[in-house]
């Protein structure tokens, strides 16, 4: 496998940074999970901008242009001769000194992993999954907003760690005041009636790419899409529950701490939004051809 590392491409076991790197060192860096699908980059517009977004909030100067960013994102995939890969883009503060002071850091350093995709167990999506919600609240976006995407994921981490614990693969984080948020790498839905509701981004949660993608899939097939604030009493009595992200895609959600949602079985609107986004994904108007 090769991996880019700041300009050019290296052997896997080559492609090192230094252990002064502030994305080491204090999580100083930012970062997409990108998939492609037959030869498409699903989505690669989007995780450029989302990652120029969260590199400008944090005055992180990424040292290419977007399009020079994409190209690389395709150099990765064409090198590595993959068709159907996870990519993971990351730039960080660089090199620096031990203390916090990002300007001690000359050079960003940045880097691509591309390969193959570890796809989540088939079950996953034919049974659907349990889920508790955990202690760990999600960030309140006053102190780091969740649309940043940055190498500190130690808040989702433990909610992980929690759900683990409890012999679950999956966590629900809660707001500061208790409203329901995402979960540690996934948005969240629910479908009542004709309606598909989500929470807004303003309560903390990260403006998924693949969320954006089914709030659009959901408009086109005529239901009534919304961000609102949900309380776990709202998740527990909706018709159908499913997360959304880059990895997993479109998961079913069949119980939450101990309560059935809807049948306790993958719900039809899940079924066929999850049917209209693996034909998106291979739709050439919504991926970057490599
Ligand atoms: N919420 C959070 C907190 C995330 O980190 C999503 C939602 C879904 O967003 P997208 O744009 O992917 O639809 C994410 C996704 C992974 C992985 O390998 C994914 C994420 C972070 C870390 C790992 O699945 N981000």
């Amino acid at each position: 496998m090769k991996v880019y590392l700041n300009g050019t491409f290296v052997e896997r076991s080559h492609a090192t940074v230094s252990v002064f790197d502030h994305g080491l060192l204090y999580g100083d860096g930012v970062f997409e999970g990108i998939r492609s699908y037959d030869g498409l980059v699903f989505k690669l517009r989007e995780h450029v901008d989302r990652l120029f977004e969260s590199a400008h909030t944090i005055m992180l100067k990424i040292p290419l242009s977007k399009l020079q960013l994409i190209e690389a994102v395709k150099q990765s995939l064409r090198v590595n001769r993959l068709t159907d890969a996870y990519i993971r883009l990351v730039v960080t503060r660089g090199e620096g000194d031990l203390g916090l002071d990002p300007r001690k850091c000359v050079q960003p350093t940045v880097f691509i992993i591309a390969d193959r995709i570890e796809l989540y167990p088939k079950q996953l999506y034919e049974r659907g999954l349990k889920l508790i919600t955990v202690a760990t609240q999600r960030n309140v976006p006053e102190a780091l907003n969740p649309q940043i995407k940055s190498l500190n994921y130690l808040n989702n981490i433990l909610a992980k760690i929690e759900a683990v614990n409890a012999g679950f693969e999956e966590a629900i984080m809660l707001s500061h005041s208790g409203y329901v948020t995402e979960c540690t790498g996934e948005n969240l839905f629910l479908v009542r009636g004709r309606r598909l509701l989500t929470p807004p981004p303003y309560i903390g949660v990260l403006r998924g790419i693949t969320r954006q993608a089914v709030m659009d899939l959901g408009n086109s097939q005529r239901l009534e899409v919304r961000e609102d604030l949900l309380t776990r009493h709202d998740l527990f009595n909706a018709e159908e529950v499913f997360l959304t992200g880059t990895a997993a895609e479109i998961v079913p959600v069949v119980e939450i701490d101990g309560r059935v949602i809807g049948s306790g079985r993958p719900g039809p609107v899940t079924k066929r939004l999850q049917q209209a986004f693996r034909k998106l994904t291979r739709d050439s108007k919504h991926g970057v051809k490599y």
